[in-house]
């Protein structure tokens, strides 16, 4: 027979067999006896030991295996968002590299190499839209504050040109009843910096676009669409 268990219940049989009529303790005890002496591992309560050792090695295998899954499982998702890591620094840093390149720092442009941006103070007032023109009349659009670090590397910025208001992008659309605020795209914003202490947005009739506020701390404010105000433009 290939295994050592097939027999634990016969051997056991023919124990009670051999020893018929006997106690179930001298019975242990003739099997004490035995393995003592022959070093006979074919006692019932070893074969019943070596089973359950074997249905303990079963279940640290299983362990071992579902170990594995969830440590192979863990690795792979390294590598995935490594390779993926990689792939958008390698894109971002040659889109940097030819944003660069692109900025006209000769019209008065200028490049932040840290955030990947290229814009320019338009030092005339205007409504939106004509600032929106302006922009693209310089291959750019109207800048687009999508990040607290850009927003505060803007204040910094204006700190030394302006005095007053600026536009940005920011354009709402109620459309759905609701208050929503696009890029110029038509793209649905996320970040904002608006004057809340101030009651902005205030969402009054007319008041559609989205300009930066310096005495305000440049917090965000909706403006009207007749406001002329300075901007700022951005080569993307
Ligand atoms: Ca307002």
């Amino acid at each position: 027979m290939d295994s050592p268990y097939y027999n634990v219940n016969s051997i056991r049989e023919e124990n009670l067999k051999g020893f018929r009529g006997i106690t179930a303790e001298q019975i242990n005890q003739y099997e004490s006896l035995k393995r003592e002496k022959d070093n006979n591992i074919e006692t019932y309560d070893d074969l019943q030991l070596k089973k359950d050792n074997l249905h303990v090695k079963e279940l640290k295998s299983n362990k071992k295996y579902w170990l594995c899954c969830v440590l192979g499982l863990f690795v792979g998702c390294c590598v995935a968002s490594s390779v993926f890591l990689a792939v958008i620094l390698t894109r971002n840093n040659s889109e940097c590299m030819a944003l660069s390149e692109r900025c006209p720092v000769s019209n008065g442009y200028i490049y932040y190499a840290d955030l990947c941006f290229c814009f320019k103070y338009i030092n005339t007032a205007s409504q939106y839209d004509n600032a929106t023109t302006q922009c693209l009349l310089d291959g750019a659009e109207l800048a687009r504050i999508d990040t607290e670090v850009l927003q505060k590397r803007m204040e910094t910025y204006l700190d030394t040109v302006d005095n007053g208001e600026v536009w940005i992008q920011g354009i709402l659309d109620n459309a759905s009843g609701a208050a929503v605020w696009r890029y110029n795209d038509d793209t649905e914003m996320t970040y904002f910096n608006w004057n809340t202490a101030g009651g902005q947005p205030q969402l009054t009739p007319g008041e559609i676009y989205v300009l930066i506020r310096k005495s305000q701390g440049y917090r965000w404010h909706d403006g009207h669409a007749f406001a002329q105000l300075r901007s700022l433009c951005q080569i993307v």
